[in-house]
């Protein structure tokens, strides 16, 4: 992609440029974006969403893992934006549903709430021993010359027999996790980055990241 068709930055637009580098957060979910700033606190980068960026269209999620996923919404973003960018593709997996909703669980139903009715519909006749589940979470870090690093984090529970809590977003309110006898969305943002796989994905692209903001200049080694 040529110079000429990088979309740029509110302060690239005005001549701010300076300062520390800006990473964008390659996703429209408000709740991965809650939990992904905590989770980057005190890193010296301005972080900014793909809010900032109007211009940047919908990116079609063709691919056949979570991870070709996320990396293809790094190296479109960061291609885009000439700034480093941060993805995450992630969903549920259901071990009595072979493994659904996985990467479709976005749209496995119109809403939030008729996603979660939906899996409840189907485990309704599978007993608590057999409604193990996991999320999966893929990180990925693209630099402006569309080089990508990804991470992967998991988080195993059971899928609850009803909805509980208030916190969190899409399937927290049903995911069990047995040891701590509540589920995902009883937990706050602080509890949840500790144990999840979103937590697990970005501790460890965080590492990279520091790597690479120290020693590379923005750009991600060839391997
Ligand atoms: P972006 O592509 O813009 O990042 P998205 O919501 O479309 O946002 P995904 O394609 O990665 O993101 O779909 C992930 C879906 O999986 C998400 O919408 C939720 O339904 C579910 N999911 C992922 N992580 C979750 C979490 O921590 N808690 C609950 N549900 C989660």
């Amino acid at each position: 992609m040529g110079q000429e068709s990088i979309v740029q930055s509110p302060e690239s637009k005005v001549g701010l440029s300076n300062g520390p580098p800006i990473l964008v957060l390659a996703t429209r979910n408000p709740g991965k974006i809650v939990e992904i700033s905590e989770l980057l606190a005190g890193l010296d980068v301005r972080i900014r969403s793909l809010a900032d960026y109007p211009d940047i269209g919908e990116i079609v999620e063709d691919g056949r893992t979570f991870a070709e996923n996320a990396v293809k919404k790094a190296t479109t973003v960061a291609l885009e934006t000439g700034e480093l960018a941060l993805a995450d593709d992630s969903g549920l997996e259901v071990q009595a549903l072979g493994g659904r909703p996985g990467i479709l669980s976005n749209r496995y139903a119109p809403t939030p709430r008729e996603r979660n009715e939906r899996l409840l519909q189907e485990l309704q006749d599978v007993e608590m021993a057999l409604r193990t589940a996991r999320f999966v979470c893929v990180a990925a870090l693209a630099d402006r010359q569309g080089h990508a690093v990804a991470r992967t984090g998991f988080c195993e529970g059971r899928i609850a027999l009803a909805p509980a809590g208030e916190a969190g977003f899409g399937y927290d309110p049903i995911f069990l996790l047995p040891d701590l006898g509540v589920t995902m969305a009883q937990l706050t943002c602080e509890e949840k980055n500790r144990i999840s796989h979103r937590g697990k994905a970005f501790c460890a692209i965080r590492e990279v990241l520091e790597h690479v903001l120290a020693e590379h200049g923005g750009l991600i080694p060839m391997p």
